[in-house]
């Protein structure tokens, strides 16, 4: 563990952040240890918050730093040529504006490989149905984080299964509000905290 980038993202001292996190790069630190070192500093800020040491701006201001170190580390594909694997539909789902691991999630996938079309926050599930009809996705993957976004996770696996297209892809949930309960409540074909563990099942999904 990096405790001292953990402590300035709790600390909320983003020239910090981002002096360390380019120490770190030139010495050849992978891009997921450092994403994990910010998602470990971002749940000590939630701890403060929760314990009403820190406030609402506070968690904007959190969010405003981790955006800009996620700039200097996740890395784009060319796009003019690289080899499609596959098309995930993304999003942050219904009352959930939380986009940050959702955000890293994309770039990970987009660096293999796929195509993501990004929904953004606080997608309806009929958004999700009417996108699945346009684009016909392999993949459909939610995000979530507050613990209202696993009622809306059901309802929108609920939304494909009555417009029948619930067979025709497969459904990842992500994000802090899933756990293996209610992966079983909402009906996925996985789930997963970590954004890696996430491309993994992608890729198995689309044989690669
Ligand atoms: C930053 C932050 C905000 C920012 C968000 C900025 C943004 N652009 O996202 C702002 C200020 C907007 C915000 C608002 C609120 N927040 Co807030 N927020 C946080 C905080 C501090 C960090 C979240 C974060 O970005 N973490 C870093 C990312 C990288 O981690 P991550 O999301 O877990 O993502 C990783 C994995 O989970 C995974 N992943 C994520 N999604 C997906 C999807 C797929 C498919 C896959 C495969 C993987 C994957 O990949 C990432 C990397 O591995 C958390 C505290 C915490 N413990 O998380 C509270 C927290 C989530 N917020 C909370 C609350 C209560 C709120 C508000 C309701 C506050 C209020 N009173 O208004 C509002 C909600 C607004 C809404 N309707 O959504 C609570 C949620 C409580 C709950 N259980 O419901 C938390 C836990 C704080 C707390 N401890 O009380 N928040």
């Amino acid at each position: 563990m990096d405790d001292q980038l953990i402590a300035a993202v709790e600390q909320l001292n983003g020239d910090e952040v981002i002096k360390l996190v380019e120490q770190r790069m030139k010495t050849g630190k992978d891009p997921a240890y450092l994403q994990k070192q910010i998602q470990l500093g971002m749940i000590k800020v939630g701890i403060l918050y929760e314990k009403g040491d820190y406030f609402i701006a506070d968690l904007i201001m959190a969010g405003e730093i981790v955006k800009e170190v996620l700039k200097l580390i996740l890395s784009k594909p060319k796009k003019d040529n690289y080899n499609k694997i596959g098309t995930v539909l993304l999003g942050t789902v219904e009352g959930d504006i939380h986009d940050l691991g959702k955000n890293i999630f994309s770039s990970m996938l987009e660096a293999e490989g796929f195509e993501v079309i990004d929904l953004g926050t606080d997608v309806a599930p009929k958004v999700f149905v009417v996108q699945t009809k346009e684009i016909r996705p392999q993949i459909i993957a939610m995000s979530g984080v507050l613990t209202l976004a696993v009622e809306s996770m059901k309802k929108t696996v609920d939304a494909l299964i009555s417009h029948g297209l619930r067979d025709q892809v497969k459904v990842l949930i992500g994000g802090n509000a899933v756990n293996r309960i209610s992966f079983e409540y909402i009906g996925a074909d996985a789930f997963t905290n970590n954004a890696d563990e996430g491309v993994t099942y992608c890729k198995k999904w689309v044989n690669c």
